[in-house]
């Protein structure tokens, strides 16, 4: 068994390569993996984690594809359900030189919103540590957002710790009460939250990063550490009974594509926690993930093996 578990849907990406030309008109485009809980499994395996990937393909070009890449990553496959009925789902990526790129979903009914719940009776979870879940996977159907709730379930029996993600996608949900409403309800059943800021505040209504700590851990006695990532300026760090940190960002020249940034996060502080740092040492290490993550066209690519941790630390004096 691994000592991580994520569950989530695995797309391909076509990131298009000409910057600041709208979806409609680009014409060329570079193929990636991509899907939120994806990024995080093959960033904790290029970092040397053991990681199980819970998902489903379906029997097509991209499904193949996808198997192959975390088969490359290292990646624990063997519960990606491969699928004869559904699509593999997809989305196209803006290039931008400013700020976040647009993107277009093609994902609707795909083979991981059908994700059959069988998959969960030959999870073992013995080993696990730590689980990772994200709202986007909860967000995909019904179906979905009940074996979202029964891993949740389990994780927490065994005693791991489940780091949830609320990673907003407006797009996935029938409306803005329900995306709120149901993604608040989730976080109760993580020890660790790590909203941006901008999603804390629009499920929260708090702007201010330690007013939505504090909504997070005052909603539920399960929480125990909140984390605002706050983009270039870092993130804000909340542990339950201790006053409020804030760790700086990491400052990188280059800003090819912003998305990604969110997930490299999490595999920095997921990393961390597994390795035994301090908190604030493994929230250091997110925001190094993160600073990493938006130097690179695709989702994932950009995240770090150990050595070029290493060298990023050296380079940007960091202490490890
Ligand atoms: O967090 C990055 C994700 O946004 C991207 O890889 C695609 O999973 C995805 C989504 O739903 O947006």
């Amino acid at each position: 068994g691994a000592e991580v578990v994520t569950i989530g849907e695995p797309l391909a990406v076509f990131a298009a390569t000409e910057p600041n030309v709208s979806l409609v008109a680009a014409q060329r485009f570079q193929k990636f993996v991509a899907g939120a809980e994806l990024n995080v499994a093959v960033g904790l395996a290029r970092l040397g984690h053991s990681v199980s990937y819970v998902s489903a393909v379906g029997q097509d070009p991209l499904g193949q594809f996808i198997l192959d890449q975390l088969q490359a990553a290292h990646v624990d496959r063997q519960h990606v359900q491969v699928s004869a009925d559904y699509w593999t789902g997809f989305y196209l990526k803006q290039r931008v030189t400013q700020g976040d790129p647009a993107t277009y979903y093609y994902r609707k009914n795909s083979a991981a919103a059908n994700l059959d719940p069988q998959v969960l009776a030959s999870l073992d979870l013995t080993h696990v540590k730590l689980g990772h879940l994200s709202g986007i996977f909860a967000a995909l159907s019904a179906n979905d957002q009940a074996i979202y709730r029964e891993l949740n379930r389990r994780l927490l029996a065994v005693g791991a710790t489940v780091v949830f993600d609320p990673n907003l996608r407006p797009t996935l949900w029938p409306s803005r009460a329900e995306m709120c409403r149901v993604t608040n309800q989730l976080a109760r059943d993580a020890q660790i939250v790590l909203p941006g800021l901008n999603e804390g505040t629009i499920l929260t209504g708090e702007a201010d990063p330690v007013a939505i700590a504090d909504f997070y851990l005052q909603q539920s006695t399960v929480t125990q550490v909140v984390i605002v990532k706050l983009g270039a300026a870092g993130a804000l760090l909340k542990v339950r009974g201790q006053a409020a940190q804030r760790v700086p960002g990491v400052h990188v020249d280059s800003v090819v594509d912003t998305v990604g940034a969110g997930d490299g996060f999490a595999v920095g502080l997921i990393s961390g926690l597994l390795a035994g740092v301090p908190i604030t040492a493994a929230v250091q290490r997110a925001c190094a993930i993160g600073a990493l993550a938006v130097t690179t066209p695709g989702d994932n690519d950009g995240y770090p093996t150990p050595a070029q941790l290493t060298r990023f630390y050296r380079e940007h004096h960091l202490e490890a």
